[in-house]
């Protein structure tokens, strides 16, 4: 049972995200449960939580519950309700259907609809109170996302000895496309209430500084954003990017494990041994490039440049956002893709492509990695991607080809990997295949590369190097350097 230890305005560091790292479920049978769900931002968060007595605002991912604050593992876990009627306009409407795709470089179109921004204003306005309410006399409040982008106004207003971060896990788009949210001054200005403002790649800082200086007229210098604050002085604002990581050492942990590399041996061996395994790991979502994948697939099996019992594609598409319409038509557009290619060309022996509309434990995703011989990342717009990182750290053979999208954040860093324009069937297509046919030394040359990168800037280390640049700001903001 979740023990009541809350105290108002006692805790030093509090994070402020959209989900809590547990979620509360109720299973048929009537019983319930708080369930950890383990992503990257909580093994980042989780270390750093517990040495500072942490707490965690957010929703517990069900409807129309409120929940007393309680302690799990030494962070204090603090729910905020949201109404049915808040989690279809805020979340899936403003959030999901407004925000993502327009963020994302408009790949769907986005709606706009004036009651979702009433209710997006609205619950960030009650995460900003439950945040006020919990952090202590100059505690570092961090908020995480595109969902909660109003909190820091709203903070910095109710709570001006805050220090306050805000990060940015998706793309930040260009001017002529941020341009068109209806609400893009309230936004900016929400996020300018933070002290230092996150994003995956530079380019994305870049964007956000030049919205600010087209709507604003805000004096910048580098990453630095003078705000004027009421009494005629300047207040500076840090834009920069911080690219996330994952818990490399904890991928390569699980990967090393003899069950582990069992599994991996027999998911080949139940797929047909076919000489190349091909993989993709994506949510369900439109912003993945998974059609895009799935043509070039197609057309190298058509054009008789591979064959199935060549190459296999596995295609792990988690479920996600099935409520919102878009997310709907994406499904049933992938699956018949799917099923005409695999009617034209498996045989009964060999599988075209494996789809998988289901989500794996960790241990699974361990095992399809290292059971892959190339990995294939085609986002048409991606903030970060997790999973081309995921894949490499897995990699202690030194094995193994990634192919990753120029339109994701991690390929500002992961230079070693195959890149691709994935608009460009062609050139998608010729890439997969110099990837299944790269010699074993190139394969270990490029993947040794990039384990270092992965290795060295870790997750532990992207958390470390935000808090560094947020406790170090305000004053000494502009001794932040600007690459
Ligand atoms: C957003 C940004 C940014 C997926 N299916 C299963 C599963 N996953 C895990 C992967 C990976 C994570 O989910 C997905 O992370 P990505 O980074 O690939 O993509 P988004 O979900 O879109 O994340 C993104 C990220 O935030 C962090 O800032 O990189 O750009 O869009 O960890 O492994 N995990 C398990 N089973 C599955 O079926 N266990």
């Amino acid at each position: 049972e979740p023990d009541d230890l809350y105290v108002d305005q006692a805790y030093d560091m509090v994070v402020v995200s959209n989900r809590l790292p547990v979620d509360y479920r109720e299973a048929e049978d009537g019983s319930t449960e708080w369930r950890s769900s383990p992503g990257g931002l909580v093994t980042a968060l989780e270390p750093i939580m517990r040495a500072a007595d942490g707490a965690w605002v957010g929703w517990a991912g069900v409807a129309d519950r409120e929940f007393d604050p309680f302690e799990r593992d030494g962070i204090s876990i603090i729910p905020v309700p949201l109404s049915a009627a808040e989690i279809e306009d805020y979340y899936e409407g403003f959030s999901n259907d407004t925000l993502w795709p327009l963020y994302h470089d408009v790949i769907a179109p986005p709606s706009f609809h004036r009651e979702w921004w009433e209710a997006y204003v609205r619950v960030n306005r009650r995460f900003a109170e439950a945040a006020a309410r919990a952090a202590a006399e100059g505690a570092v409040v961090w908020v995480q996302d595109y969902q909660l982008q109003l909190v820091p106004k709203m903070l910095r207003e109710s709570r001006p000895d805050l220090v306050i971060g805000f990060f940015n896990h998706i793309p930040f788009p260009a001017y002529g496309i941020y341009s068109q949210l209806p609400w893009r001054s309230q936004v900016i200005q929400g996020l300018l209430g933070a002290d230092v403002i996150g994003f995956q790649r530079a380019a994305d800082a870049g964007n956000f500084t030049r919205a600010v200086r087209r709507l604003h007229g805000y004096t910048t210098r580098g990453s630095v954003i003078e705000v004027p604050d009421e009494d005629g002085g300047v207040r500076h604002v840090v834009a920069r990017h911080f690219p996330i990581s994952i818990d490399a050492a904890g991928f390569e942990e699980l990967a090393r494990r003899p069950e582990v590399q069992e599994r991996a041996r027999q998911i080949r061996e139940e797929l047909g041994n076919p000489r190349t395994i091909m993989l993709g790991v994506d949510r369900l979502d439109y912003t993945k490039g998974i059609r895009h994948r799935l043509k070039a697939f197609g057309e190298l099996l058509r054009d008789g440049r591979i064959s199935v019992e060549d190459a296999t594609l596995v295609q792990v598409a988690s479920p996600s956002r099935e409520r919102v319409e878009t997310y709907r038509q994406l499904r049933d557009e992938i699956e018949l893709t799917v099923g005409r290619l695999n009617g034209d060309h498996s045989t009964l022996g060999h599988q075209a492509i494996a789809y998988l509309h289901h989500g794996y434990p960790r241990e699974e995703m361990v095992a399809l990695y290292l059971a892959a011989d190339v990995m294939l990342v085609t986002a048409l717009r991606d903030g970060m991607n997790l999973v081309a990182k995921e894949y490499v750290a897995c990699r202690f053979d030194g094995d193994g080809v990634l192919v990753l999208s120029e339109f994701t954040g991690a390929s500002d860093e992961l230079r070693q990997a195959v890149l691709v324009n994935p608009h460009d069937i062609e050139g998608l297509k010729d890439a997969m295949v110099e990837a299944v046919a790269m010699p074993k030394k190139e394969r270990t040359r490029r993947m040794r590369a990039l384990r270092k990168r992965v290795r060295d800037n870790d997750v532990a280390n992207w958390s470390a190097t935000f808090l560094k640049a947020l406790t170090g700001s305000g004053a000494v903001a502009a001794g932040i350097p600007d690459t």
